[in-house]
């Protein structure tokens, strides 16, 4: 089956929009992604019909609202072939994941003189969290190295595992260059080393054929508004038996089993993790999302996507002065670049003014930029919606723009 791309541009309302005139091209997925009218009706549906909280009435609204939440849990979970509902964690998203895991998992598996690993191209929310754990606890924070190409240094990050690591968490695709890092090597590297994973899978879940048991990996981490889904919701998937060792993350309501003022217990998994009323419409938002991008079959949607990722690059290749940043074989559909002389801004603007929105700047991963010695870049990240001929209008005003500039 291939892409039927009138009829999946049809399905976001969105693209139809003018931007001063021109038709937009949105290019800034990797921010968040546009989402299809399935999504958008389900999560109303959930409001016009459905509308009440869960886990907490008898009455017939909370009982559908409910089997609602829980049966979008279990899509979930089968999307992910994760082996139990479980291991499934709703979230704010990938930050509130990686927090959790930071905050709860330090708390019993890892003592002062110990220390967890992460990389150099990692977003700030996969190295803040670890960092603040790290000097409250005392831990050593050992940092991977990133090649000039953009993969990262193998050998090096192997050298840095000691018999005190206790976890390396790793992005499972960069968000600055789409480069793929080679998880199922590392998490197996990791386990006969004795330290668990976490990956930060923000940037895989759109792009990418994930598979929970396959990987075996120990935490993953992703939001929902960059895989066609709503904003404010994410998942944590954890092995059980990790998560069940784990202390709360945070204290209320749901996640309680009985409560005095002398003592209070817990809940069982996932709901000992899920503090409070959950983002019930969101959740089921996510859930059409994840039915969404099945129709079209995850490996249409890479296949697809490689093409406009390598039809973007060849050209981009051509322009005196262009480097682009991250020019690794095994890349997801994200292309950042920067020209000699120009600043990545003043080219932001100048596209926004032909209707083409890309992201500017450091992109969250400044420990990146600073070792690829730069200060920014422009990046161009793609979804199955977008097409060659919007690549080839980006390209035009992209020529404009730098003769304005230059
Ligand atoms: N990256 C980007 O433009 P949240 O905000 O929690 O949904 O996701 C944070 C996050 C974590 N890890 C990676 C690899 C990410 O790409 C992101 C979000 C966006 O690249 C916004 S900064």
């Amino acid at each position: 089956m291939s892409i039927d791309i009138d009829k999946i541009r049809a399905d976001f309302p969105i693209l139809s929009t003018k931007v001063r005139t021109k038709k937009l091209v949105y290019f800034d997925n990797g921010a968040t992604s546009q989402k299809p009218q399935m999504v958008i009706d389900s999560m109303t549906n959930y409001y016009q019909q459905q509308n009440s909280n869960v886990h907490r009435g008898v009455h017939y609204l909370s009982q559908i609202a409910t089997d609602a939440m829980e049966s979008a849990r279990e899509n979930i979970r089968k999307y992910l072939n994760a082996a139990s509902v479980e291991e499934v964690i709703f979230t704010k998203g990938t930050t509130e994941s990686i927090n959790l895991v930071a905050n709860s998992f330090s708390k019993v598996f890892i003592t002062e003189g110990d220390n967890i690993i992460v990389s150099e191209m990692e977003h700030h929310a996969n190295i803040v969290p670890w960092q603040m754990m790290c000097k409250e606890k005392k831990v050593e924070l050992k940092v991977a190295r990133v090649n000039d190409d953009g993969s990262l240094d193998i050998d090096y990050l192997k050298s840095l595992f000691t018999d005190r690591t206790k976890l390396i968490s790793l992005a499972h695709i960069s968000n600055v260059m789409g480069v793929i890092n080679p998880v199922k090597e590392i998490i197996s590297y990791a386990h006969s080393n004795g330290a668990k994973v976490m990956l930060d899978g923000a940037q895989a879940t759109p792009h990418s054929v994930i598979d929970m048991q396959d990987l075996d990996v120990d935490f993953f981490a992703f939001s929902a508004h960059k895989m066609y889904g709503p904003t404010g919701v994410g998942i944590l998937y954890g092995k059980k038996k990790l998560l069940e060792q784990m202390p709360p993350y945070q204290f209320g309501g749901e996640m309680i089993d009985k409560v005095s003022f002398e003592e209070t217990t817990f809940n069982v998994l996932p709901f000992k993790f899920e503090a409070g009323t959950p983002m019930i419409a969101e959740i089921i938002g996510l859930s059409s999302a994840i039915d969404y991008m099945q129709e079209i079959g995850i490996q249409n949607i890479a296949d697809y996507e490689h093409e406009l990722l390598e039809y973007a690059t060849s050209k981009l290749e051509k322009i005196d002065g262009l480097r682009i940043i991250g020019d690794t074989k095994n890349k997801a559909s994200v292309v950042s670049f920067v020209v000699k002389g120009v600043h990545h801004y003043d080219i932001g603007s100048l596209l926004d003014q032909f209707g083409i929105a890309v992201r500017t700047g450091n992109h969250c991963a400044q420990p990146l930029m600073k070792s690829m010695g730069i200060s920014g870049t422009v990046r161009a990240s793609f979804a199955f919606y977008n097409t060659k001929e919007e690549i080839d209008v980006f390209m035009e005003a992209l020529n404009k723009a730098l003769n304005m500039l230059t």
